[in-house]
């Protein structure tokens, strides 16, 4: 390593002093003005993560669903995963040493992860359409630099599409070409296969309305568009050109306020569904004959998902086990149907697509959704290879076609991440297949009225949790306060937790109406506000 060219190089990039910023669950995220030394130094560390897994690495410079003022950086691992926990450390350590121990920091890690400097390193970097993304890419680009890292820039690329090129890189090629192009045959093939078994041909079902969050969705939707039109026609709303990124639009807008985004014509019963600010959540939605708004979240979509990979795998006779990963934030209606009336296993992780990836990994088939529409569905490679098999062996036509459309839905997923593309293909195939209306599709369960609230707290951390934080332990008293809150509703439950992503803490009730769960919302934020330290304005 040549420590000169690294001090000299960081001098270009230099940390505000005082500043701490933590790794979190979707690595940094903070106000885009403060990052450009985490950029460079995220360059640095994606060189030794390279290095040390003998692999390439991805930089993804992007604040998903935040406000466009704001940025972020994430490391991708070899799988197309997120980066491993004792590396997460190390870039909190290395984005938090002040100017001068910088580079002694960074030889401390490389000698603590045995990094061998003398292998090579490749990085890919890919960044999405807010204004500050590309001069931040292009620090990520002088840290690679530095440490003599080879890289490709892919540009303007999803969230998803990112981890799909870094996966096809370290399975050299097997998994689908590293290349966008790549990418969209892949997707698209799976699709028309998929969909080609369909007996119905209802056009009706064909069209869909896309709310892309004035983000990198509606680029790369532009993209594929002409890919599956055979299949699917969309049409596209705030793409960027006239409004901002992720302002009253894009799937966590629609989520969290429980409404339409502004910016797309919405006719009675017509299919709409929202991107995020970075193409790897989706939710659906659309208004009844009476104008009242319908939610179709991450939970409905893992439903939907979940039943027809049952019924295929039903189909096919083997004995593959199929279980649904789910949060706190899940409905409490989703839970109970997949349980009783699925009966699928259910489990329940930490918030954060890692934990939740984590847990499907267990089964042969892992289907994952967090409530805000970012999850996919795991194969494990055994249930891959069975499947692949079966399309070749099985000489029953019926056997035969059911394994075959498992094997589109394998294709279809990226299998590297959680991408509102693919589950927008799987969703609009199902729907075909089984002939279902957004409607149909809906009433498969009731959901259960809820409310999500932040609350301003000194120090978020004081709040810690357990049990898939659905208990809190610290500060005293406040598991005890929500205990008694929530006995005064029917079908109630709430729990808080600190965010990892914002200075906040977040509030979530449901209850049998939409005023209980409210009221509930309310008074279990005022218990945070008191117990735990709460600042500003008492909620
Ligand atoms: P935090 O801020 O930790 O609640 C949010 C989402 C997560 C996940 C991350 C990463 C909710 C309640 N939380 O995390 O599910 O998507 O952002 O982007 O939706
Ligand atoms: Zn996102």
């Amino acid at each position: 390593m040549d420590l000169d060219a690294i001090t000299e190089y960081s001098a270009l990039h230099p940390k505000p002093s005082g500043l701490i910023l933590q790794y979190g669950t979707a690595g940094f995220r903070t106000k885009a003005e403060h990052l450009d030394h985490v950029m460079f130094r995220m360059g640095l560390l994606a060189v030794l993560r390279s290095k040390q897994t003998k692999s390439t690495i991805g930089v993804m410079v992007t604040a998903s669903h935040n406000p466009e003022e704001d940025n972020g950086v994430k490391l991708v691992d070899p799988l197309g995963e997120m980066l491993a926990p004792s590396w997460e450390e190390h870039a909190t350590c290395l984005a938090n040493a002040e100017e001068q121990d910088m580079p002694r920091v960074l030889m401390d890690i490389s000698v603590k992860a045995a990094v061998n400097l003398q292998q090579d390193a490749f990085i890919v970097i890919g960044r999405d359409t807010r204004p500050t993304s590309e001069k931040l890419s292009q620090s990520v680009i002088d840290g690679v630099t530095v440490l003599e890292g080879q890289f490709h820039d892919y540009g303007l690329v999803t969230t998803p599409q990112l981890h799909y090129m870094v996966y096809c890189r370290n399975t050299s090629g097997q998994y689908g070409e590293a290349t966008l192009e790549g990418y969209y045959q892949k997707l698209s093939k799976a699709f028309m296969e998929l969909t080609k078994q369909t007996l119905c041909s209802q056009d009706e079902y064909r069209s869909l309305k896309v709310d892309c969050a004035n983000g990198i969705g509606a680029l790369k939707l532009k993209e594929m568009e002409h890919y599956v039109s055979q299949g699917l026609s969309v049409q596209l709303f705030n793409d960027g050109t006239k409004g901002k990124l992720n302002h009253l639009c894009g799937a966590d807008f629609v989520k969290s306020h429980q409404k339409p985004p502004q910016g797309m014509e919405m006719k009675s019963n017509e299919r709409c569904c929202s991107f995020d600010g970075d193409a790897d959540r989706i939710v659906y939605h659309y208004l009844d004959v009476d104008g009242h708004f319908h939610l179709i979240d991450g939970d409905k979509i893992a439903t939907l998902i979940s039943s027809f990979l049952k019924e295929l795998l039903l189909e096919i006779g083997e004995s593959l086990n199929i279980g649904v990963v789910q949060t706190a934030y899940a409905n409490g209606s989703s839970t109970r149907y997949l349980e009783e009336v699925m009966k699928v296993p259910v489990y329940c992780t930490k918030t954060g697509v890692k934990h939740l990836h984590h847990k499907a990994q267990e089964f042969d088939i892992g289907v994952y959704f967090e409530a805000n529409g970012h999850g996919t569905v795991l194969f494990s490679k055994a249930a891959e290879t069975k499947i692949r098999q079966l399309t070749k062996e099985l000489e029953d036509e019926k056997r035969k076609a059911a394994a075959k459309m498992l094997e589109n839905v394998i294709d279809l997923f990226n299998q590297a991440a959680g991408d509102a593309i693919s589950d927008m293909l799987v969703i609009e195939a199902i729907l075909t297949l089984k002939d279902l209306t957004i409607q149909q599709w809906d009433a498969l369960y009731m959901d259960l009225p809820n409310r999500q609230l932040k609350v301003k707290v000194a120090d978020r951390q004081v709040i810690s949790t357990t049990d898939a934080e659905r208990q809190v332990v610290t500060p005293p008293g406040l598991q005890e306060a929500i205990n008694d809150l929530v006995k005064k509703y029917k079908l109630s439950r709430a729990f808080v937790r600190p965010s990892g992503t914002e200075d906040i803490v977040r509030v979530y009730a449901e209850a049998d109406s939409q005023e209980n769960a409210d009221s509930l919302a309310r008074a279990v934020s005022l218990a945070v506000f008191q117990l735990a330290g709460g600042v500003g304005e008492t909620p």
